[in-house]
């Protein structure tokens, strides 16, 4: 697999992307003391934003920051009271709309200011609709193909964004474009896959929390904070969940080198997990407020539940299915005269138990096999390797080789494995086997390119984009959840019939 030499990676995930000590310039930011709502530490372009003159070193109140001709100071003064998490308003500030968005932190209340864009106008009014039809319409999208789509030109049509694509994170981080709407004006990345330095460790687990984040133009020069430490506490504001977060310097550059001048993403979070991500890309600087925003979290939840409920029920359908195999099997073993020989009779409901291409089992150093088996030499060798693990209920691989080198000489039988053992003293297992089924994967860039280093030794995103195949081999189609858990039940069915077996023939000798 194709990975950062660990350092470089370390270098990417230490850069402390929640205080950046500044925002982007499309908004400015205020933070508010908990227990008197006076400014303590603010952009330097709030005065600026608001068109006020506002000097954070005096302690302004609230009021001299947002004025008090509208409801806006005592409609903020009653949410820092309150229960609610957030804030989210449209007001006049002297003449000029402003979305304010709050939220709370343990530094203090972060207000956010984004003037009103006349872009969204009209815009809001049909995003209902839009929401509707799509609930309406993806209940009929059974796969997480069709609902990827789906949702990928959902989003184009909210946001009027070049790109949209739908990744999807692999068990290594890696992601893969799922699907994609785009309007002709950027290259198509679908099917391409990204290497999981791309969006490092930290960034990720900061996604899982804070689901969306908006980068109107990726040539801006941040706006600072003032003072520059947080007076609460003299550390750094965190700034985790303000929407205005001045991003990576090292992803802007990335996103230039991309040739995206905007970018929109949604994290799609399954069971605390950052499943995917909306990704949606301009060429030109874009803007979506705060009200389209709201609408993309929503479609990005719907979406993870969506998807979760669609993977769930698959997983049920199927286990039912091997549940159904499993039973027919263990019914015709219980007539068997062993169930070594009962399992090569039923050979072919032995191998849909786990969908797999071969099987083996060993007992006292005798191997039965069925279908596409490795030579028996080769799992005798295996068992010993196994049983040296200890394996209690399971061992399972997609790549064999990787875990085991003599596996290199067995890949086109045995690159995917599963074994139970099914006896505490000897090597005796049940084996199952999956080829290896040779894969082309293209990279979205070649992901060795991605090492380069600057002057300092600092890592940078790479230059190139072009698509770059990777065959990858010694691979199997890996494992399912129901395939594993049939596997696992199997194995406490055996043991029962052994176990039976053997107090019949205690009780035949007595
Ligand atoms: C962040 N990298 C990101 C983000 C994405 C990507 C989506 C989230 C920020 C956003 O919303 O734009 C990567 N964007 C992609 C990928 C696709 C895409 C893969 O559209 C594919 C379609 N990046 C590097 C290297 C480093 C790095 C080498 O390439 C480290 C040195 C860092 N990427 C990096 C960091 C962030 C990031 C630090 C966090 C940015 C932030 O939120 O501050």
């Amino acid at each position: 697999h194709q990975t950062l030499p660990q350092d470089l990676l370390d270098q990417c995930a230490r850069e402390p992307i929640r205080i950046p000590g500044g925002i982007q310039p499309h908004g400015a930011l205020a933070l508010l003391r908990d227990q008197d709502l006076v400014l303590i530490q603010a952009s330097a372009n709030l005065g600026t934003v608001l068109g006020r003159t506002i000097a954070p070193y005096d302690n302004p109140t609230l009021a001299d920051v947002v004025g008090n001709d509208t409801t806006l100071e005592s409609d903020v003064r009653r949410w820092a009271a309150g229960g609610d998490a957030t804030f989210l308003e449209q007001y006049q500030i002297d003449g000029r709309i402003f979305h304010i968005t709050g939220h709370r932190t343990p530094q203090g209340l972060i207000l956010e200011f984004e003037e009103f864009d006349e872009s969204e106008r009209g815009r809001s009014a049909s995003f209902y609709q839009l929401l509707r039809d799509f609930l309406d319409t993806s209940d009929g999208l059974k796969t997480i193909a069709d609902l990827s789509a789906g949702v990928a030109a959902e989003v184009q049509a909210l946001t009027g964004f070049n790109r949209v694509m739908i990744y999807r994170f692999d068990e290594d981080w890696n992601g893969t474009v799922i699907a994609e709407k785009g309007d002709g004006t950027l290259p198509s990345y679908l099917d391409l896959r990204f290497p999981a330095s791309d969006i490092p460790a930290q960034a990720r687990d900061l996604y899982r929390l804070n689901r969306l984040r908006l980068i109107p133009t990726a040539t801006y020069t941040p706006v600072p904070l003032v003072p520059t430490l947080c007076p609460v506490d003299g550390a750094p504001l965190d700034l985790s969940f303000a929407a205005l977060r001045s991003v990576s310097p090292v992803h802007l550059e990335y996103m230039r080198n991309m040739g995206t001048t905007a970018s929109l993403s949604i994290s799609i979070v399954i069971d605390g997990q950052l499943w995917g991500l909306i990704s949606c890309h301009h060429a030109q600087p874009r803007y979506v407020g705060p009200q389209i925003r709201a609408a993309c979290d929503f479609l990005g939840r719907v979406v993870a539940q969506q998807v979760a409920a669609r993977e769930r029920a698959a997983e049920v359908d199927e286990r039912l299915r091997l549940k159904g195999i499993e039973t027919e099997l263990v019914a015709h073993l219980a007539r068997a005269a062993g169930f070594q020989t009962g399992l090569v009779d039923c050979a072919s409901q032995w191998l849909a138990l786990t969908n797999s291409a071969g099987a083996a089992v060993v007992t006292d150093g005798i191997v039965l096999a069925a279908g596409r088996a490795p030579p028996i030499d080769s799992i005798l060798a295996l068992s010993e390797w196994v049983r040296a693990r200890n394996v209690e209920q399971i061992y399972a691989t997609d790549s064999l080789s990787a875990e085991w080198p003599p596996g290199k000489d067995i890949t086109t039988m045995a690159s995917g494995v599963i074994a139970i053992p099914i006896s505490r003293l000897h090597a005796s297992f049940i084996f199952w086997f999956r080829p290896e089924v040779v894969e082309t994967v293209r990279w979205g860039g070649d992901p060795r390119a991605a090492k380069a280093t600057d002057a300092l030794g600092r890592l940078q995103p790479r230059q190139s984009f072009e698509s770059w195949k990777q065959v990858v081999r010694a691979r199997a189609q890996p494992w399912r959840s129901a395939e594993l858990l049939s596997a696992v039940d199997f194995r406490g069915a055996i043991i029962n019939f052994v176990l039976q077996r053997a107090e019949e023939r205690a009780q035949l000798t007595e």
